[in-house]
């Protein structure tokens, strides 16, 4: 059993210099657990809710003070000198306090920060690192994701300067981390240079550390990556792949996907989207459509899943009930797992198995709003996530993931995953 003493937060700031929150949580035999939320920009409508004060005088009205006295106030108020058996029986309690189906009431921000600052000190209570806590609570045998790394930004991440949101590369036969990140440093200099010959732009990047130029569409992102592929001396489709993350549903409005200046209804998009699956080596295509668009996703599985993965993020939000739906109609064949978009690392957790029942791959992924918290880098590892993603080779709050993953590596016998040769 573990006693909690206290629950208590702090309003901090994220790598995009929006306010989020820290909480902390202290059991009663005096161990503590620390862990900060991340936020999103593009967002799916059916995500659980984060709090924000709304207060025009502060941060633009994104302060989080709110969802920081829900958890010092009411939270605190309730759970202190309660036993929890389990993230659990911690995080129902949660769940019911809040009474809301989207956790708007308490904030979904400050409800997840108090789960996983309780996990994080039943882990120390336990005398467990974070990855074993976690892969024992959820009944799985651990393991490194491969990391699935930002190279290109467009989107709601790059200020829309071309549709899709990310241009991602994979290095699929590399066997250590360490390696991946070797080869993935070799091609982020080569798009580095490729950038600024091209646009004559110096290293600025965006909300993930992705490079950023004014590309003249969405293809030729997939083109330069192919290129600074080459460039830095890697074959690509064979020592690296590509991946995209189309973010479909911030360009869709009133019936049409509004695509790099054309209009495409959805079999345009999934036409587009097969064409570069022809050209381009690519293993996942992330939300190809909008949220909404359940029998275009279904369309698109018939279309290229034999090809490539088609992995729900929006479509999905990391809710059981929306997964559910997705594997009765074939709509997507692989889950991008955020606990900020369901609220509790428990319900994540619910996301989790009924992707693995179904035969899915699982992509772990951080928010473009992130902090210098690690704890993702021990989920995915402990839940072994087939794919990690977490941003590009740069900035702070992308490396502390990847850096905790280079040091569980090098001091635990953790394998990385293999994957399977043939998607589902
Ligand atoms: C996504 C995420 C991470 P955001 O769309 O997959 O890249 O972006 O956190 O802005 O929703
Ligand atoms: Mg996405």
């Amino acid at each position: 059993m573990s006693e909690i003493e206290s629950v208590s937060a702090v309003e901090i700031l994220d790598s995009r210099g929006r306010p989020t929150l820290l909480a902390i949580c202290r059991l009663a035999d005096g161990v503590t657990g620390l862990a900060s939320v991340p936020s999103g920009a593009s967002t799916g409508a059916n995500e659980a809710m984060e709090l924000r004060d709304g207060d025009p005088k502060r941060h633009g009205g994104l302060g989080c003070l709110k969802a920081v006295a829900n958890i010092n106030g009411e939270i605190n108020d309730t759970l202190a000198g309660r036993d929890f058996e389990s993230q659990a029986d911690l995080d129902r309690f949660l769940i019911e306090l809040d009474g809301t189906a989207n956790k708007r009431r308490l904030g979904a921000n400050a409800i997840l920060g108090t789960s996983l600052a309780f996990c994080r000190a039943q882990a120390a209570q336990r005398r467990r690192p974070l990855y074993a806590h976690l892969a024992q609570t959820a009944g799985v045998s651990p393991r490194l994701p491969l990391p699935m790394i930002n190279l290109f930004s467009g989107g709601a991440h790059a200020g829309g300067q071309v549709a899709v949101q990310d241009v991602q590369i994979v290095v699929p036969a590399a066997s250590t981390i360490r390696q991946i990140l070797e080869v993935t440093s070799d091609v982020f200099r080569a798009a580095t240079g490729l950038v600024s010959d091209r646009y004559q732009m110096r290293l600025l990047t965006a909300d993930e550390g992705g490079l950023a130029p004014p590309f003249e569409s969405s293809e030729a992102m997939l083109q330069a990556a192919v290129e600074s592929i080459e460039v830095a001396g890697y074959r690509p489709g064979l020592d690296v792949d590509l991946t995209v993350d189309v973010a479909a549903s911030q360009f869709y409005a009133d019936g049409s996907y509004h695509f790099d200046g054309a209009e495409l209804d959805t079999s345009g998009m999934i036409e587009k989207i097969a064409g570069w699956a022809g050209r381009y080596p690519l293993v996942s295509v992330e939300d190809g459509l909008d949220e909404a668009d359940w029998k275009g996703w279904q369309s698109l599985v018939k279309r290229l899943a034999d090809q490539t993965m088609i992995l729900g993020d929006d479509l999905l939000c990391t809710n059981p009930a929306r997964i559910e739906r997705a594997i009765a109609s074939q709509a997507a064949n692989s889950l991008l797992l955020k606990v900020n978009q369901i609220g509790t690392l428990t319900e994540a957790l619910a996301a989790l198995h009924l992707a693995r029942d179904a035969g899915w791959q699982v992509v772990v992924s951080a928010r473009s709003g992130e902090t210098e918290d690690d704890w993702l880098a021990d989920l995915a590892t402990g839940w072994a996530g087939d794919y990690i993603k977490v941003g590009s080779v740069t900035q702070s709050e992308r490396l502390a993931k990847y850096n905790r993953l280079l040091i569980l590596e090098a001091t635990t016998d953790l394998k990385l995953t293999t994957l399977p040769t043939t998607l589902v």
